[in-house]
């Protein structure tokens, strides 16, 4: 096992990650930039480094400081986080090159999933399913004309480069199709550099449903359930619950055994979550994300399961020590993203926090780096906590995060906690009846009334 890691990211990520380290017996060093000296996770490290000024680009992004920082502090492995550096195939590349182990898959792996062409061919080719579309990328608009007659309109045109929902267009009807491919082709090729795109039927009225995986290097793979992340708005998560509501244990158990032996023959190893979108009772795969994930503490909550531990574990090359029937999904775990913004224009609201108040008792978690008197730096994310709950029942999960919300106290600057608790109060969110346009419709819909 390792016995120091520099941790390559800032804010709750860094704090959760040292948590892990310090339960092991694992020291930890911090990296931060100039606006961040007085951050949490500088304060709580056993030493720090600090490795440029407040731009990301000239410091979480710096590639050649972290590494300086990894071998003047003698660490012997990195964990990247989510953002930042988590899904940067060189940067993997470069730190195993430089003799320390990368907490997360391999550098092939990243780079396999970075491209979302080759992303869906791979997983096709193992047998997972996918919305109907474009085998590969489209050639010329005369194949999209044909791939969109065949599989029927309306279509998206998506960037090979994209994901996150960048780089994608619509076409309702054939007369739209030739707008969408070269709009399409126009945006990826100034986003990304590489204006690829491939084409899929587009899906209505679906959920976004992950999957949550771990491999290790001995080719075993088991996954954790699902995370229903449909609460999102212009593709920023704002609420995450396992497991979801709209799936059976039937369709979890067979989504499931195809996840795994699709990504144990890829010898995928470490963290890995495979995204779905589902509607009427089918999955299709649209990406992979090879990383930790900002949801991931909803499924450690209802499979009792350190999944940052389990990252490390793997990376120093030990057997996950357990198989599939050994883990059982117990109750029920809502996350609530508490940014710092205006709850009605999401606009940042950065500044000091005056007053902040964690909730507690039983069955809640707050992951946050946040401290009475802490300046919120305008320079990144606008997310300052993750409240999270778990109960034995979706129904008593919802009861514990409004009343978790309510003890809640974070004064100086705007949160998006009264949109949370409208949300919660909502019936058809009480019935756990959304899709991935519930949120836009019910923010429109708050904001007119
Ligand atoms: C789709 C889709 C409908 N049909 N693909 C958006 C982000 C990227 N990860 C994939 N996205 C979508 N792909 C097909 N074939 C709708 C979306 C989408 C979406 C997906 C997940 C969560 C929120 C979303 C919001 C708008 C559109």
């Amino acid at each position: 096992m390792f016995s120091k890691i520099l941790i390559a990211n800032r804010g709750e990520i860094a704090l959760r990650i040292q948590r892990a380290c310090r339960e092991m017996g694992i020291k930890t060093v911090a990296v931060h930039s100039t606006a961040d000296a007085d951050a949490m996770h500088v304060r709580l490290a056993d030493e720090a480094v600090c490795i440029g000024p407040p731009s990301s680009r000239d410091s979480y992004l710096n590639v050649a400081a972290i590494l300086s920082a990894a071998t003047i502090t003698g660490a012997e492995a990195i964990h990247p986080g989510y953002g930042f550096l988590s899904e940067n195939a060189e940067f993997a590349e470069t730190v195993e090159e430089h003799g320390l182990a990368f907490i997360g898959p391999t550098a092939q792996h990243i780079r396999m999933m970075g491209d979302k062409i080759t992303a869906k061919t791979t997983m096709r080719e193992l047998g997972v399913p996918l919305v109907p579309g474009s085998d590969g990328a489209l050639p010329d608009l005369q194949s999209a004309r044909e791939v969109a007659e065949r599989v029927g309109y309306p279509v998206l045109i998506k960037a090979a480069a994209g994901g996150g929902g960048r780089g994608m267009k619509v076409a309702k009807t054939a007369d739209e199709i030739e707008e969408a491919w070269t709009v399409a082709r126009t945006e990826a090729r100034a986003a990304f550099g590489n204006d690829e795109v491939y084409l899929e039927k587009y899906l209505n009225r679906p959920r976004h449903i992950e999957l949550q995986i771990l491999g290790d290097a001995h080719g075993n793979v088991v996954h954790f359930g699902e995370r229903d992340c449909s609460l999102q708005r212009r593709h920023q998560k704002l609420l995450e619950e396992a497991g979801s509501p709209a799936l059976t244990d039937a369709e979890r158990e067979e989504i499931g055994r195809t996840s795994t032996e699709a990504l144990a023959r890829m010898g995928y190893r470490n963290a890995g979550t495979l995204e779905f979108l589902y509607q009427d009772g089918q999955f299709c795969f649209i990406e992979m994300n090879t990383r930790l994930q900002v949801e991931h503490p909803v499924t450690e909550m209802v499979c009792s399961v350190d999944l940052v531990r389990e990252q490390i574990r793997i990376a120093a090359g030990e057997k996950l020590g357990y198989t599939q029937k050994d883990i059982k999904m117990s109750g029920h775990a809502i996350e609530c993203r508490i940014n710092a913004e205006n709850p009605e224009t999401f606009a940042p609201s950065p500044g000091t926090v005056n007053v902040f108040h964690a909730p507690g008792g039983l069955g809640v978690r707050m992951d946050s780096a946040l401290y009475a008197g802490y300046r919120i730096p305008p320079y990144y994310d606008s997310m300052i906590a993750k409240l999270i709950v778990h109960a034995p029942t979706r129904q008593e999960a919802i009861a514990r995060m409004q009343r978790a919300l309510d003890e809640c106290v974070v004064d100086g600057v705007q949160t998006v906690i009264p949109l949370h608790r409208k949300i919660l109060a909502d019936p058809s969110f009480q019935k756990g009846d959304y899709t991935i346009h519930w949120l836009e419709n019910f923010v429109a819909a708050q904001t007119k009334s």
